[in-house]
């Protein structure tokens, strides 16, 4: 596969490429897409020919033109990330008041109502906005999220010849994707208006089942407590070049809430070069290795629990210390307030939790939700990949966790690693990062299975019992019956 974008036979499949080399990244300067600039900025001017994307977004071209006409205000593209304006940097976009369209209720199953507005973004994609939830028996909404979006998709090439920023640097918002109604079973598809392109039939809204919420039987042997746990469920779909994205938010009945970016779509065939010396061979034989790459994907939460400021952020590590001759091991887990901005890692035992300043349960327990992440690989490529969440004092120009296209300032940080540098956390932003890195396989092809990567929100304390605890045992909070 040629390296410098001649187009191959399904590189211009559809005619819905641009036809030439219809991404510049690898152009060495005055390129048109709106990547090139920031790898430009960030490696160098004279970064040697880099791999490119074939079959990219025909947005790119559209966004970097009426960037030029907008003079940069639109979104990052072309002259601003290329320096040339180094002040230049958008606004962050409104939030469109929240009428019927950008609406989404959903009463599941065992009584609970999330409620949450969305917008879209043309380079976070879709963005949730004022999320909350409200079990059986609240009189209220429970105000968990102010906001919620994927804050960047950053592709390292396991052979350092290429590295994508998508969201900001690969028109991800403007590849969002048309779904067709049987994509969305049980569900509605609402229209999203994408700059630049117009309006997409681009996010589904429905339920889904995730099998058993709670299970328990009696103990006369009378029968079983059971319920079918129920989750409204979102997603978009954005096409980066041969990649789809799968963007998707779950609300489960029982308070948690899921955060999910699955890859599918088609492996890039211009990658089948086995750059890395090593890559996979998965066509006959050993011709066709496809380079292995990451997907460090990156989520940015702004939580205003119980709708107020001043959210605090705990860090909870437990430690085990080994039986004595005679005897068991013991388990003793500590608290640490986290004040101050901080790159966090993973570690055994340990996990994190957002706590509300004001709300409590009725138990008098101060409402939280805990981060818990799924499988990760953290890559080392990046200062900003090296750390699995961010706790960042809340900032409008701090959107994207790499290649951040606001304006924070001519020499401020374009990523999230920078902006922790020791401010109280009057305000946190949780950043949360799941890698994954993708050694190809022969069953990626073809379609790609979809590979999934995400983290949950569990709610801690938020109410004083199981969400979907039956009527026949709202009784037992703190006290189960010790007879059997
Ligand atoms: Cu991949």
């Amino acid at each position: 596969m040629d390296r410098n974008g001649l187009p191959g036979a399904r590189g211009l499949a559809g005619g819905s490429t641009a036809g030439p080399p219809d991404h510049a990244r690898a152009a060495p300067a005055g390129g048109t897409g709106p990547d090139d600039g920031t790898r430009a900025t960030r490696v160098g001017g004279a970064a040697p020919p880099r791999r490119v994307r074939m079959r990219a977004p025909r947005r790119a071209a559209a966004v970097a033109a009426t960037a030029v006409l907008l003079g940069g205000a639109l979104t990052a593209a072309g002259p601003a990330a290329a320096g040339a304006s180094p002040a230049a940097g958008r606004t962050p976009p409104p939030v469109p008041g929240c009428s019927a369209p950008y609406r989404v209720t959903g009463k599941l199953a065992g009584g609970t109502t999330w409620r949450m507005c969305w917008h879209y973004d043309s380079s976070a994609g879709l963005v949730l906005d004022d999320v909350s939830y409200q079990p059986r028996g609240e009189a209220r909404p429970i105000r968990v999220l102010t906001s919620a979006k994927l804050a960047q998709v950053h592709v390292p090439y396991d052979d350092g010849q290429a590295e994508y920023d998508d969201l900001t640097g690969f028109g991800f918002g403007y590849g969002l994707q048309n779904l067709k109604p049987e994509e969305c079973p049980g569900g509605t598809i609402r229209s999203v208006k994408v700059p630049d392109t117009g309006a997409v039939d681009g996010l589904c809204v429905t339920t889904r089942s995730r099998g058993h919420a709670y299970r328990m039987a009696k103990d006369d042997g009378t029968g079983v407590w059971h319920e079918e746990g129920r989750d409204l469920l979102l997603y978009t779909v954005n096409k980066v070049s041969w990649y789809e994205y799968i963007t998707e938010w779950r609300f489960s009945s029982d308070g948690t809430v899921s955060a999910n970016v699955g890859a599918t779509g088609s492996l890039s065939p211009g990658d089948y070069d086995a750059g890395d010396g090593r890559g996979w061979p998965i066509g006959k034989g050993a011709a066709d290795y496809a380079v292995s790459h990451s997907h460090n994907v990156f989520w940015r939460l702004n939580f205003g629990l119980d709708g107020g400021a001043g959210d605090r952020i705990e860090q909870y590590d437990s430690a085990v210390t080994p039986p004595p001759a005679q005897g068991s091991p013991t388990t003793r887990t500590t608290r640490t307030p986290v004040t101050r901005e901080l790159a966090g890692d993973a570690a055994d035992m340990r996990w994190w939790r957002v706590v509300s300043a004001k709300g409590r349960n009725t138990d008098g327990h101060a409402r939280s939700w805990e981060i818990v992440p799924g499988p990760t690989a953290k890559h080392a490529g990046r200062p900003y990949t090296r750390h699995d969440v961010y706790f960042t004092q809340n900032r409008a120009c701090e959107q994207f966790a790499s290649n951040n296209t606001l304006d924070c300032g001519p020499s401020a940080p374009d990523s999230v690693d920078g902006w922790v540098n020791g401010e109280t956390l009057a305000n946190p932003v949780v950043w949360v990062h799941i890698g994954f890195h993708h050694i190809a396989r022969d069953e990626d092809q073809q379609p790609m299975p979809v590979h999934w990567q995400g983290f949950q929100l569990a709610p801690r304390d938020v109410t004083a019992m199981n969400p979907l605890t039956p009527a026949d045992l709202a009784d037992q909070n703190g006290a189960p019956p010790t007879g059997s």
